[in-house]
């Protein structure tokens, strides 16, 4: 067995149901965050122990210390390990509604509102192309919270943020459910936002 191993998930596959159906929860957890998880593996496999014995944050905070031969590997897929990790961490069953406390604060200090946050949110992940991730980060060199979008699985942490919470947008995460009506998938994936985990994700990483 490899150093990493699929994390279990916090809820049963039909938890977020109606708005993420089980099914879609299941393939994508067993499927594609393994198989993130089997190629993040290999790819380790060629990089010295002092790599091998790092954290996953530290990996993927300077990819430069990675050989060359798997940067890419690594980027792909400890990036798709770690944003899944977050993913179904920063959701659960009755979620939604509003954040609170220092989250609320610093998202309005940053966005105006928590609805212009929730709208230019939206609006900036419905039109990625291809695959890719929304994303609040905190920039440790503003100490603000910010909006980016990141292709494919390349981790928020490459560019030195620190990600609070994520939206997967590949067609993986809402096909068979919502086809190619991703505004809708998006519109129905703020009811189950974990705010308290993005909360104390922001608390961490100040
Ligand atoms: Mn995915």
């Amino acid at each position: 067995m490899g150093k990493y191993t699929l994390p279990k998930m916090p809820y049963a596959y039909d938890a977020l149901e109606p708005h993420i159906d089980a099914r879609t929860m299941e393939i994508h957890h067993t499927k594609h965050h393994q198989k993130y998880t089997d190629m993040m593996n290999v790819a380790l496999e060629k990089c010295s122990n002092d790599i091998q014995n790092k954290d996953i944050k530290e990996i993927l905070s300077d990819l430069s210390q990675v050989p060359a031969e798997v940067k890419g590997a690594i980027n792909f897929n400890g990036g798709g390990y770690d944003n899944h990790e977050l993913f179904w961490n920063n959701m659960k069953p009755n979620g939604g509604g509003e954040p609170g406390g220092a989250l609320a604060d610093a998202i309005k200090a940053s966005f105006g509102s928590f609805a212009d946050f929730k709208e230019q949110f939206s609006s900036k992940t419905a039109p990625i192309q291809g695959s890719g991730w929304g994303w609040l980060v905190y920039n440790p060199s503003s100490s603000k919270v910010e909006y980016i979008a990141m292709s494919n699985q390349t981790s928020p942490r490459t560019k030195g943020m620190v990600p609070l919470m994520g939206l997967d947008v590949w067609e993986h995460a809402y096909y068979l459910k919502y086809q190619n009506k991703r505004p809708d998938y998006i519109a129905a994936w703020w009811n189950v936002v974990n705010w308290d985990e993005v909360d104390s994700r922001l608390s961490k990483a100040k």
